[in-house]
Formats: structure tokens, sequence, C-alpha cells
């Protein structure tokens, strides 16, 4: 039987993928760094078989034969199908953690997890480069959800993407004081895509080639801060870079204002407990939750101020997560 699942973790970036220099192969203008997170991600179950007549795809107990979501899914298992010389349909199934619904979603587990398991179920043996690159290719950030820990896409040069892949650079274990605690200012789901964002950000923002030169400095930088366990290097280049994103986002055409108020006044927030000697620094996505950097020793203290403003919806301490895995359980 062709069948396999497999489990794969969401990721946070410390550094921002912000737009493609190939669209179709998903290659990016630049690297970045990101923090593999546990609990949530995606599971996904894969089998191809000669009785189906087309894709089937089922995400969290709905059915999808067409749009975005379908296509993206599709697009991936007929990389795999081609790859293995097979001309079978799949059925694919696949839930995300509950806490997804909190608004840190994103499309990086389920690339990751439906790249691992199309690739076995089609009795492919890849390396984990080889999956980094295949998840690359459902969703740029998906490269690194193949991996735990702490973990570097590197964007590569060659034109057919074969060195555009994530490595990790250290794993999950490796830094137990550094923490993530995610803010949850507003449970909606975007106006705008980040596909089509970047998209927008890399033909009107007359900021983007500045973007793409600093952001691949930044990633070096984080990467040595990182492996120096230096948190103020850490936070500072994180948050300055998450800022150049928005820089870009806001100055796109037309803008992406990802922000809500209540972003704002934590951001504000963040800012005043350094003042206060509270050493945090936020990173923001395409969305409007915030995600707090700090050490562990001041992550009472920092929720007991982000609670007070009483401004958001739910404050979600993130653990840091594994690899992706594959499971013996199937989802049918
Ligand atoms: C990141 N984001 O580095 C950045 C920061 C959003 C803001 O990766 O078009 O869903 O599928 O490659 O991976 C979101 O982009 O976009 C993203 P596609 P993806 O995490």
């Amino acid at each position: 039987m062709m069948k396999a699942t497999a489990y794969a973790n969401s990721n946070m970036a410390l550094t921002k993928y912000w737009g493609k220099r190939d669209d179709r192969l998903i290659l990016p203008y630049n690297s970045s760094l990101s923090v593999t997170y546990d609990g949530l991600g995606s599971k996904t179950t894969v089998e191809f078989n000669k009785i189906y007549d087309h894709d089937f795809f089922k995400l969290d107990g709905k059915n999808y034969s067409k749009g975005e979501e379908y296509d993206r899914i599709v697009g991936q298992l007929t990389l795999v199908r081609k790859l293995a010389k097979i001309t079978y349909f799949a059925r694919v199934e696949s839930i995300n953690s509950v806490a997804f619904s909190s608004g840190l979603a994103s499309s990086a587990s389920g690339a990751a997890a439906l790249a691992m398991a199309s690739a076995k179920a089609a009795g492919l043996n890849l390396s984990s480069k080889e999956h980094s690159i295949l998840a690359r290719m459902g969703s740029g950030s998906g490269c690194r959800s193949i991996y735990g820990g702490f973990v570097k896409w590197q964007k590569g040069t060659k034109k057919d993407g074969s060195d555009s892949f994530a490595v990790q650079v250290a794993d999950e274990n490796y830094w137990p004081e550094l923490c993530l605690l995610a803010v949850i200012v507003k449970k909606a789901v975007k106006k705008v895509k980040s596909r089509a964002g970047m998209a927008a950000s890399v033909k009107t923002s007359p900021y983007y080639q500045n973007w793409k030169k600093e952001a691949e400095v930044d990633t070096k930088k984080v990467e040595k801060a990182l492996l120096n366990k230096d948190f103020t290097t850490l936070g500072e280049i994180a948050e300055y870079n998450c800022l150049k994103m928005h820089a870009v986002m806001l100055s796109t055409q037309p803008s992406l204002i990802y922000w809500q108020p209540a972003t704002i006044a934590i951001m504000h927030e963040v800012q005043n407990m350094r003042d206060d000697n509270i050493s945090a620094y936020f990173t923001i996505d395409a969305g409007p939750q915030i995600v707090i950097l700090c050490l562990r020793s001041q992550l009472g203290k920092i929720c007991n101020r982000i609670k007070s403003l009483n401004m958001c919806e739910d404050i979600i301490p993130l653990k840091l997560g594994k690899n992706a895995e594959y499971l013996s359980d199937h989802l049918f």
C-alpha cells in the first residue's frame, strides 16, 4: 500500500522571508532564520492509489476540490509523482493542531508534512535536504519546518533551486533560557495572504532592494548571536528585521497594514519594558499577532505586563519543537 503519514511543527522567523526571485520554484531573495515551535503543527496522511480518478484533499474535516489551497497540494503531489515516476492520483488528509485557530497559523507545517508523507507514500527515500526542497516548493517557509530548533533557509544562488533549502543551526535543546511568548491580539483571517502580499512588495515597494540586502546581513548576525547565546544582539536584530519587513509592507501599493491598534500598543509596551530593564523584543509576521522574545527568568513579569494592558485575546508561551517525523497511525 502506498500510504504514509508525517507530522511537522510550524515555525516563526526571527529574520524574515518576504519576496521571491522565482515564483514558480519558490526561491527567496534573502536567507531567513526561524524557530520551530512545538505543538502547533500539521499531521498529514497521503495515499497514492490507482482507484482514484483525481486528487482528493481534506483539511480539518473540510473537503477541497478547487481554489488556492487545493492547487498548492496538487502542485506538490505533481512534483512527487514526477520524481517517483508514478501516475496515480492521491488522497490527502491533513489536520492542524487546535491552537492553529489562534491566528498563529501558517502554511509552513502543512507543506513540510505533505512533502514528507507524499514522498514516502510514493516510494521515494529522500534525504532531509530533499524533503526541505520539496516542502519549499509547496510553501517557502515550509522548508524550515522540516527541522526542529533553530533553522536557517539559505537562499541559494542556482536557477534550479537545488541550493535553496533549510539547515538546522541548533537543536531545540540548545538554549533553554530563550523563550517565545505569542500574544494573540485578534483571531481574524488576514485580508492579503503572504503570497500575494510579498509579490506586491517586490513589485511596488521603493524599499525592496534595500530590504533584501539588509535581511541577508541580519540573518548572518542572528545566526552568530544565536550560536554565541547573545540574547541582546539576537533580540535587537530580530526586532529591527521585523520592522524593516513591515516598512516594506507599509510602502507596498496598495499598502499592507497587518497591525491592529493592539499590535502597536504591545510593541510600545515591549519597548517600555526595556526602559525598565526587562529584556524583551518583539517580532511580527504578516498578521496582527506578536511574538515576544525573552529570557525564562523574566517570562512571568512580561506576561503580567502584557495582561495588564487588557488588549489581547490570549498569551501562549511557545516551546521549541523538534524535527518533522513519520508517524505510524494514519488519518484514514
Ligand atoms: C517568514 N512569512 O519568514 C515570513 C514572514 C510571513 C512573514 O514565510 O508564498 O506562506 O507559500 O512561499 O511561506 C509566509 O510566507 O509564502 C512567510 P509562500 P509563505 O515566515
